[in-house]
């Protein structure tokens, strides 16, 4: 079912370091790693047994408790925040890693190499993915079991593909739920893996605590392809795929991408934003990295700022939810439905002005 492709943007002869892949339709998972990414049914929902089974860390109950906040249904919504609220103070506890880049950048095999790595080191590890476009894939990530089969079957990972909610926003949503779902499993680090397409790194930047943007050399003039504001964004580039006769690129655009550095803005405040290089199929960097994460957590946790930028995100959140609410029940009303294609029309042919059908549209409201 894989279709191996390479990317529109990859060099004319280059070989399979810049494959990427095409899941298509949807699939039923391997057997040796089903547990993963099995979406459980919530039929008969137990709060009390789920709150229970998180915390004792089954990943059974844990991907059931994340199905039941990403369920859209009326009736699940209210067991859903039932169910955060009462794990809400186990959570907390992790670094939170969003990681971006390009198709074909190598994220998924960065996530198996790191993951692995840190599990070594005695973590657990939590991957959660945003992808915009699982929608119309129905969970692209299921294509990368192939890249984190090792990882998959460790007991001390979790792999949840991307909800397929459609709207980024709604998707958004689920992934911050699951965070701190995992987060009450005792995952003390987590992974955000989104496809680098625009408007999902600033989702993403907008939930973790360290964000990663994962390059490659050789795609043509190193800082062509990728617009300033998504290196803005950045705490840390990772120039990936530092292996055989790519080394030198790769320390070429380390050096370009850190010379650039010095002119733009950084993500985190007292924070100096560089790029390194790693290779995701041999391990080097890999150590490294972990190293600036956790300077960059002792750094930030001493100032503040890291309290601080998860405080923020949280009444950012907080007024997002609320405005969306808000412009929904306003949208539900039927005097609304009702009136919005009349004054459309009256607009359309100059009958009224805009800001007085505006207007007449609220005042109908009150
Ligand atoms: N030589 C080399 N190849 C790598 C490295 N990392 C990834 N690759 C290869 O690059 C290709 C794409 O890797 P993925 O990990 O699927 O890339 P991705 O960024 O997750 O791609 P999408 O999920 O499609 O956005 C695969 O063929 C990998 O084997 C690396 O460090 N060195
Ligand atoms: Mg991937």
């Amino acid at each position: 079912m894989t279709d191996k492709r390479k990317p529109e943007w990859a060099p004319e002869g280059s070989g399979t370091e810049f494959a990427s892949r095409v899941v298509v339709g949807k699939q039923s998972p391997a057997s040796s790693i089903s547990q993963h990414v099995t979406v459980h049914q919530v039929k008969h929902v137990d709060i009390t047994s789920l709150v229970e089974g998180v915390k004792s860390c089954n990943r059974t109950m844990l991907s059931k408790a994340i199905t039941l906040i990403e369920s859209n249904s009326d009736k699940h919504f209210e067991k859903g925040q039932e169910l955060l609220k009462q794990l809400l103070p186990y959570s907390g506890s992790s670094i939170r890693i969003g990681i971006t880049g390009v198709p074909g950048a190598g994220k998924s095999t960065f996530i198996e190499c790191f993951g692995l790595w840190l599990i070594e080191q005695g973590y657990r590890v939590a991957v959660l993915a945003i992808d915009p476009s699982s929608s119309i894939s129905k969970g692209s990530i299921l294509g990368d079991k192939t890249r984190m089969e090792l990882l998959s079957r460790h007991a001390d990972s979790f792999i949840r593909p991307s909800p397929n909610a459609g709207v980024l926003g709604g998707v958004a949503r689920k992934t911050r739920e699951s965070i701190l779902l995992c987060e009450a499993a005792g995952y003390n680090v987590i992974l955000i893996e989104t496809v680098g397409v625009g408007q999902s790194e600033t989702t993403v930047r907008s939930m973790v605590d360290f964000f990663l943007l994962m390059q490659i050399a050789g795609a043509g003039d190193e800082l062509q392809g990728i617009k300033k504001g998504i290196i803005e964004l950045a705490d840390l580039i990772v120039v990936n795929k530092a292996d055989g006769d790519n080394i030198q690129r790769a320390e070429l655009a380390k050096q370009e991408y850190n010379n650039a550095l010095h002119y733009l803005r950084h993500a985190t405040e007292a924070w100096v934003t560089k790029a390194v290089t790693c290779s995701s199929v041999n391990g080097t960097g890999i150590k490294e990295i972990w190293e600036i994460i956790q300077n960059f957590k002792i750094s930030t946790s001493k100032s503040g700022i890291f309290t601080q930028r998860r405080t923020t995100q949280n009444t950012e959140w907080f007024n997002t939810l609320i405005n969306e609410s808000v412009l929904h029940s306003f949208y539900q009303q039927s005097r609304i439905k009702e009136s919005l294609p009349i004054l459309q029309k009256k607009i359309s042919i100059g009958e009224l002005p805009v800001a007085m059908a505006v207007a007449e549209l609220l005042n109908q409201k009150t």
